[in-house]
């Protein structure tokens, strides 16, 4: 299918294309969809992580609505955080964001996270860059497992961590240096009275000389998805992000480097340390050059690799 076909063809399409990649994600077709949908990048892309309960799903279906209202178009992946070890659902968590799914200008996608260490499915980066072609903006939920918040810095632009008012957890990972600074702090609940704004005072207190990269000192903010509180500071708070990151070629950087990365661990993935290492004897190294495409250069390493 190729972009035009998909900007034409709506949901049912889009439905029809991801289907299609996880299916075959290295065939021709794929793989032009995924280089063509490289080229045209549009959406602002959040990641929503946190641990289980924490209210990722609510304030998932609480942005789609503000940005629905605001007349952006919203695509949205939610990572499953069933894995076949763990034989079903995480503490009875699934995906669950509460959608309009006959809105043709929001989409919701759910992926099973697989056993891939990190917790994010391999399929999501593909959904990313078709999905950011597509729509003004691009939210993608994944659960906060040990190492996987650092994972979805891997795709987003933004990155939102999610704490729940009394819980001192996941702040102690991120002080401990453990998982990446995400670029806001959002305390859920906020409905829940005066323990959210505690925490997040809280947290703003802990963070307050942590930037996350590029200068970017962290926000943090008290949200409720139930009353809608704080969701309008959120996407505020989101756009200012987007605005730091247009300035100084800063996305494009961020972008280069999360491609750099993944066509580094997909090698690595798929032919182990050795394969980088004898990658370096060929003459070839994991540096992207400026402006290469992820999909193709996978492609041609994979190539060399796999002919030894
Ligand atoms: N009081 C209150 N409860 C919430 C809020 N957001 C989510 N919840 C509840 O928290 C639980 C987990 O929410 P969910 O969005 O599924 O969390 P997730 O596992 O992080 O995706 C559910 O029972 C929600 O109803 C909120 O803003 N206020
Ligand atoms: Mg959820």
């Amino acid at each position: 299918m190729t972009l035009l076909a998909l900007r034409e063809g709506g949901k049912r399409a889009l439905a029809a294309a991801l289907a299609g990649l996880e299916r075959d994600p290295e065939g021709e077709q794929a793989q032009a969809l995924l280089d063509a949908a490289w080229r045209e990048p549009k959406a602002h892309v959040v990641g929503v992580t946190g641990p289980p309960g924490v209210g990722k799903s609510s304030l998932c279906a609480a942005l789609v609505a503000a940005w629905r209202k605001a007349g952006k178009t919203v695509g949205v992946i939610a990572v499953d955080p069933s894995s076949k070890s763990s034989g079903g659902a995480l503490l009875g968590d699934r995906v669950r964001i509460v959608h309009d799914s006959t809105d043709e200008g929001s989409f919701v996608r759910s992926m099973a996270a697989r056993d891939r260490l990190g917790g994010l499915a391999d399929q999501t980066l593909a959904a990313m860059v078709v999905m950011r072609a597509l729509f003004d903006r691009v939210l993608i939920e994944t659960v906060g497992v040990g190492q996987s918040e650092t994972d979805v810095a891997g795709v987003a632009d933004t990155v939102v961590f999610c704490v729940q008012p009394g819980s001192g957890d996941s702040l102690q990972f991120m002080k401990a240096g453990i998982v990446e600074i995400p670029h806001l702090i959002v305390v859920t609940k906020a409905d829940l009275g005066a323990a959210a704004e505690r925490a997040r005072a809280d947290v703003a207190g802990a963070l307050s000389l942590a930037t996350a990269g590029d200068e970017w000192p962290v926000r943090t903010l008290a949200v409720s998805s139930r009353s809608g509180t704080g969701i309008d500071a959120l996407t505020t708070a989101l756009e200012a992000h987007r605005a730091h990151l247009s300035a100084d070629s800063r996305l494009l950087i961020a972008r280069h480097r999360q491609s750099e990365g993944w066509v580094a661990e997909s090698l690595r993935e798929r032919f182990g340390r050795e394969g980088i290492a004898s990658l370096a004897r060929l003459g070839f190294d994991l540096a992207l050059p400026a402006g290469a495409q992820p999909f193709l250069r996978l492609r041609e390493l994979g190539a060399v690799l796999a002919k030894g």
